[in-house]
């Protein structure tokens, strides 16, 4: 595809075919299990997938990336994988899936699975034989076991802790009934870290791969693609030794020597999946979830590599001009000096709902280290989590603001289900409730991501808000109904409205993945303009500035324009789209 040719000149089979569709793709996230239940069971499901890709082809996107949706006990809402090459029976089978995937097909949308490497679940059939096997078995070296320290192995091979709290080593009980060997789990004991210097498991993983991609899958989600590869010679450090910068937002030090973070053979094992990715027409694409260093990012992102890595900056940033503007221009540089395009997103199923985010008390949006975690918004759930505590009418607007000023931007938009409604989080979930293994794992420090993950409301009112027949798996609150899609579509001004009129004429900007910046007399204002597109404009204070000259194509609210052409007004947290 030519850089000047506009994205809208291309039709939906075009587009299809183009190796580049990725590019400055908007791909939707679904949290399977929260998104339709099509069989009135509680749970979402792949029917009920299928059922809503009308609404999926309303509102403009370009691909859909799903969540895990395989066989698994949800120790993990499915990130613990008892079966790579299956669907949770609960979900549907097979056979749905391909519908589903023929259904988004057919109407132009691309699809993207999650693709879960760094461990399995500890149902998978290997781990259930390296339990029955002994120590130092083909059977265990698929896995990380080690033996423990202390006088008779009481004590874990090293005092490291997994991301979901806890220690990250969990002993076993050998065959014989005597206390064994521990295995390592950087998240949950549920969750084995797998042995990638087994070939084994690399092999098999190509095969996963190769199964969903001659499904027809287009594209990959790579979970923790920064963990894979590890260092365990003994005596493994400690973690004082390691001064480990977790919580900061980064994991893994910057010379790739980090015992298990972001170590750099990793980019073997992605460098033979890229092979694989590139026998197929167009190639599969892959996007890495690595939380590391930002000038470590471009080497997930290259072209021999997976070709695309998330940034989580706009995720960790406050709602500040400048903030942003350092944030973009730093990130359109790395990309196009890695090759591939950015990425940008604001909420997903890990984090605090942005719209809600942006309406905590300031005192909380305040605690940078929190922000850079991604952490955002867990005081405010440890507190209570009530909604009346939010400044939801603020958290919205600029939630709007911002994901209008994504839109304009070059690269992948990265949008979470619920967003588009202006959704705000479910912060108070009673504890019986909850199923995150953060929330068990840390007690009364840490509630988890429940309140993201509660089920979609589809009407007004009803049994679970339309989502499905049953009660919702995660409990919805009574306002709930009042973010419905039934009670914003056709809606002058509703969130989905205006996703729905922005995506739309995104789709018009050029392909070439530029913008310039124009100045501004106010330092809290943002202007910038695509080439061949229109001026994007957002004020991040909370005073009205003058509009640039020019038609307003769309903006995230009500603006004061005047004589109704020029002259108009920008009030505080919203963004505008101008052609001149
Ligand atoms: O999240 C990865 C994750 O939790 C870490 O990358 C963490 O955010 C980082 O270390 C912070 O510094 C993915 C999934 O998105 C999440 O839902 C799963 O629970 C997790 O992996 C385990 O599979």
């Amino acid at each position: 595809m030519s850089t000047t040719a506009t994205l809208a000149s291309l039709t939906d089979s075009d587009r299809m075919a183009d190796p580049n569709w990725w590019r400055q793709a908007a791909v939707y996230q679904i949290y399977p299990r929260s998104f339709s239940d099509s069989n009135g069971d509680g749970l979402g499901d792949i029917k009920g997938i299928t059922a809503k890709v009308p609404y999926l082809k309303e509102l403009g996107i370009d691909a859909v990336w799903l969540s895990p949706f395989y066989p698994s006990a949800l120790a993990d809402g499915g990130y613990d994988v008892d079966d790579y090459r299956n669907v949770d029976p609960r979900l549907g089978t097979l056979e749905d899936f391909d519908e589903m995937a023929a259904a988004l097909h057919q109407a132009g949308i691309k699809l993207i699975v999650d693709i879960v490497p760094n461990h399995s679940s500890n149902r998978h059939e290997w781990f259930q034989e390296a339990l029955k096997s002994p120590k130092g078995s083909a059977a265990r070296d698929r896995y990380i076991f080690r033996d423990g320290r202390g006088e008779n192995g009481e004590l874990p091979p090293s005092d490291w802790d997994s991301v979901f709290g806890g220690p990250a080593w969990e002993r076993v009980t050998e065959p014989d009934g005597a206390p064994g060997q521990w295995y390592m789990h950087i998240f949950a004991k549920e969750q084995p870290d797998l042995n990638w210097a087994n070939r084994e498991i690399r092999d098999d993983f190509l095969k996963t791969l190769r199964f969903w991609s001659d499904r027809g899958v287009d594209g990959f989600r790579i979970d923790v693609a920064h963990a894979l590869t590890k260092d365990m010679a003994e005596p493994l450090p400690s973690k004082a030794q390691l001064q480990t910068k977790y919580n900061t937002g980064v994991d893994g030090f910057v010379d790739g020597s980090h015992p298990y973070w972001d170590r750099d053979e990793v980019h073997e094992i992605y460098a033979e999946w890229r092979q694989l990715f590139n026998e197929y027409n167009p190639p599969r694409t892959a996007v890495a979830e690595a939380w590391v260093h930002p000038d470590r990012r471009a080497r997930y992102a290259s072209p021999e590599g997976l070709g695309q890595a998330f940034n989580f900056d706009l995720l960790q940033a406050d709602f500040d001009a400048e903030q942003f503007r350092t944030i973009i221009t730093k990130n359109l540089g790395e990309a196009s000096a890695s090759g591939a395009s950015s990425t940008w997103v604001f909420s997903n199923h890990d984090v605090v709902r942005h719209a809600t985010r942006y309406g905590l008390p300031l005192a909380e949006a305040a605690d940078q280290a929190e922000i850079m975690a991604g952490q955002a918004g867990k005081k405010w759930l440890l507190d209570g989590g009530k909604l009346e505590d939010v400044d939801v009418e603020l958290g919205l607007r600029r939630a709007r603001a911002a994901s209008l000023l994504m839109f304009a931007l070059p690269g992948s938009a990265y949008l979470y289900q619920g967003e588009e409604l202006g959704l705000q989080e479910v912060g108070d979930i009673a504890d019986s409730e909850r199923q995150d293994p953060t929330f068990f794992r840390n007690k009364g420090v840490d509630v988890g991501r429940d309140g993201c993950r509660v089920p979609l409301p589809w009407e007004n009112n009803g049994s679970s808000f339309g989502f499905g027949e049953a009660t919702a798996h995660l409990p919805q609150p009574e306002w709930f109904g009042g973010f419905a899609v039934a009670a914003q579509d056709g809606v002058e001004g509703s969130t989905l409205e205006l996703y729905r009129a922005a995506l739309a004429l995104r789709s018009q900007l050029q392909a070439a993945e530029e913008l310039e910046w124009i100045p501004t007399a106010d330092s809290d204002v943002l202007h910038f303009v695509r080439p061949g597109g229109w001026h994007t404009v957002t004020n991040f204070g909370t005073e009205p500035v003058e509009l640039p000259a020019g038609t307003v194509v769309v903006s995230s609210g009500p603006l004061d324009l005047g004589d109704g052409s020029t002259g108009g007004k920008l009030p505080g947290a919203t963004t505008a789209w101008i052609v001149a």
